[in-house]
């Protein structure tokens, strides 16, 4: 399916914020209304006098600042978010009552959040970790939440063990360190003793967890979810985002200097986009899976560590979702809007996946804590229709509930609000049969915790390999306790792939195991369930080695300074842009730059401004004279970590003797160092090595001359 612009105005979700917005030009006043006649000195007994208690005015402001910060999200705190819209492109009514899916005209408004997990509410977009991917639909029938990760598993089968998970990856509690970061102790001890986390520690040592940009991340439901018609026949699903600007990351290098140089990194990269109306899209997916299929795929499917691949159970496309609007205040919508599994409407029901059991207990009791207990009459969380029950009072209530009756049943209200025991659009529950003793044990069906981390493994192309060795080797090396390390190689890298566990003992000094652990003995393989090719096989829709269909978007320095042939640039700044890739001049200094030709050339940024780390990609054009390029530090700085970080790279004519200076190879054109060619090839070439976005074979950075 195309990329579809989006044309609408506000969804019915703006509209309805909007409705509470403020007036433009209004006069200042105090919360009651008083109009302010000086609210820059506050009252005193005489110019160098006393401040007075009396001064209501400056008390109300302080009091209202000292009271502006809730708590932050124990989880997810760091994030951004957008409004946009949700259509599906053919009717599911065979499939689901659910109200986003019975009509291609409907545009069913959304709100999306999308986080980091483990760093606090002010910490860098790009640190690596799993992001949140959390969709608000805002149905005709109700709020649907689905709160998912850009990973399609988890680390623990049962939310029992959830606070285990989050004291130990988030900083260690005597000195709190470090921000943001898996890659300490307290870590890897914990998914050392949890094997069951072998698969997803995959995903978050791979380049998934260091993504390019929001735009460029699959999402997943990660549960098992059902689906019932208004037959009342259900169906397994699990749901899938698939972004139509493709699946890029970083480097980690990269994503490590990114969050000193830009630490809104990803923020920035959404709020940008939305504004110059490059809407981020993602295409809905469904796996979907008959009753009767339930055991045919030799995993269990409730179990939140494994994916049934897309080999097997195809991701049929279903829709559309675009975001055409950033929020207008963050703290009112993005801090305080609040997802909850448990939010779903007719069509849409659980399993009973244990992680997913428990998330239906923890979503709401997180929200009366942090945001209070009339959380959903906020603005942002506050469905479309009209809500009427029994509920009353509590902190921070808005609505006036008129009358003398707040209990059912009633007589003096006519019965009213009265449930709906006749209405089709009424939520029921799916009434799946239930029979079971009360016992704290896990089924065996789970245990196989390696199979899938190893089909991880097979399925990446050699670059991708390489990343998570050094990965793997990264965190391990920042880990200072002998025993966390050598139980990480033994109890799981060794279970996964003997070639990891080798990469990573020979990049961290940690000796293999002596005697290899038997993979019967770390839970596989599951001699319950059917093999069906899984284990032994590869699934390709796991790689990120892929070709983008465009550039749309990405990010290119145009390098600069005295001499440049504007001519050049006009023509490189035209074609760039007719692909709908971001062109920016950045020049030693800001300001103008005296182009060779006797142009006067704007500059987007100066170079101390425009780290390299936030561009895809880099072109020098010529002119009459470089050598003011060649020359500068910064630019040969630039030049170098561009080149370390796979970017393609361009000069055209007396450009390359900038890259000589940087002491760039310059005949690495398979590699996307495009020299030696004419303009017009120049740009193919640029634009083709864009669509590749980078060359991860050079990994190491030539030494500057
Ligand atoms: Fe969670 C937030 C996703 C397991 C408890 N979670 C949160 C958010 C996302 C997820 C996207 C941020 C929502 C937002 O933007 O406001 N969480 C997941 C996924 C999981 C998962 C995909 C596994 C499949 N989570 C999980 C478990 C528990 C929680 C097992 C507890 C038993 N998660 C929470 C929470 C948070 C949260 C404490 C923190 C803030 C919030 O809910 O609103 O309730």
């Amino acid at each position: 399916m195309p990329s579809v612009p989006f044309v609408g105005g506000d969804t019915a979700k703006q509209r309805d914020l909007a409705s509470d917005s403020q007036e433009a030009g209004s006069a200042l006043t105090t919360n009651q209304g008083l109009k302010v006649s000086d609210d820059q000195n506050s009252l005193r007994a005489g110019p160098r006098g006393p401040t007075l208690m009396e001064d209501f005015h400056l008390r109300e402001k302080i009091t209202h600042f000292d009271h502006e910060r809730i708590p932050e999200r124990v989880v997810h705190a760091r994030g951004a978010a957008a409004h946009g819209i949700f259509q599906v492109y053919e009717p599911l009514t065979d499939l689901t009552t659910a109200a986003p899916f019975q009509d291609p005209a409907k545009e069913t408004p959304v709100f999306v959040r999308f986080s980091t997990v483990a760093g606090s509410r002010g910490s860098a977009d790009t640190v690596r970790d799993v992001r949140g991917f959390a969709v608000k639909f805002y149905t005709e029938e109700g709020v649907w939440d689905l709160v998912g990760n850009n990973m399609p598993v988890f680390f623990i089968q049962d939310a029992v063990k959830f606070p285990d998970l989050i004291h130990a990856v988030k900083p260690e509690p005597h000195n709190e360190i470090p921000q943001a970061q898996s890659a300490h102790d307290t870590f890897w001890d914990f998914v050392s003793l949890t094997p069951e986390s072998a698969h997803m520690l995959m995903w978050v040592m791979s380049d998934r967890a260091i993504p390019r940009s929001y735009a460029t991340m699959e999402g997943f439901g990660v549960h098992t979810f059902r689906l019932v018609n208004a037959e009342g026949k259900a169906r397994f699903v699990k749901f899938h985002w698939k972004p139509l600007k493709g699946i890029f990351s970083q480097v980690w290098d990269e994503a490590q200097k990114t969050a000193g140089k830009d630490p809104d990194f990803h923020r920035r990269d959404l709020f940008d986009a939305i504004e110059r109306g490059d809407f981020p899209q993602w295409e809905l997916g469904l796996q979907v899976i008959e009753e009767e299929d339930e055991f045919k795929y030799g995993v269990d499917i409730l179990d939140p560590t494994k994916i049934i691949p897309e080999e097997m159970v195809p991701v049929r496309r279903v829709g559309l979702m675009t975001l055409t609007a950033n929020p207008g205040n963050f703290f009112a919508e993005t801090e305080q809007v609040a997802f909850h599994v448990g939010h779903v409407v007719p069509g849409i029901d659980f399993t009973n996946d244990p992680l997913l059991q428990g998330r239906l207990f923890s979503y709401l009791d997180t929200q009366l804590r942090r945001v209070g207990p009339n959380f959903a009459e906020l603005p942002i969380n506050r469905p479309l229709q009209r809500v009427d029950n029994n509920q009353r009072d509590g902190m921070g209530r808005r609505q006036i509930n008129r009358g003398r009756v707040a209990y059912f049943p009633n007589g003096l209200a006519h019965g009213c609000p009265m449930h709906s025991p006749e209405a089709a659009d009424a939520f029921r529950s799916y009434a799946e049969k239930v029979d079971g003793a009360k016992i704290r044990v896990r089924s065996d069906s789970f245990g196989d915790h390696f199979s899938q981390a190893t089909l991880f493994w097979n399925s990446m192309a050699g670059w991708e390999k390489d990343h998570i060795v050094a990965a793997f080797s990264f965190e391990l090396n920042q880990c200072t306790d002998v025993v966390v390390r050598q139980r990480v190689m033994d109890a799981i890298l060794s279970n996964i792939a003997l070639e990891l566990a080798q990469g990573v003992a020979a990049r961290t000094g940690i000796p293999l195991p002596e005697a290899r652990v038997h993979p019967a003995a770390a839970g596989r393989p599951n001699a319950d369930l059917p093999d069906a090719g899984l284990r032994v096989g590869r699934s390709p829709a796991l790689s990120m080695d892929r070709v983008a269909e465009d550039i749309r978007g990405r990010k290119v320095a145009v390098l600069v300074d005295k001499g440049v042939s504007a001519e050049q640039l006009t023509i490189i700044q035209e074609t760039l842009m007719d692909e709908e890739a971001i062109v920016e001049v950045v020049a030693p200094t800001a300001g103008t730059v005296q182009g060779g030709d006797g142009v006067l050339v704007p500059v987007t940024r100066a170079a101390p401004n425009a780290p390299s780390v936030v561009y895809d990609a880099v072109m020098v054009p010529g002119g009459a004279d470089t050598s003011a390029l060649q020359a500068s530090g910064l630019i040969r700085h630039f030049l170098n970590e561009a080149f370390l970080h796979g970017k393609p790279i361009a000069a055209i004519g007396t450009g390359e003797q900038v890259l000589a200076a940087a002491n760039l190879p310059t005949a690495l054109k398979e590699e996307g160092v495009i020299t030696g060619e004419t303009l017009e090839d120049t740009l193919t070439l640029f634009v083709e090595a864009m669509r590749r976005h980078r060359f991860p074979q050079r990994n190491v950075a030539p030494v500057p001359a």
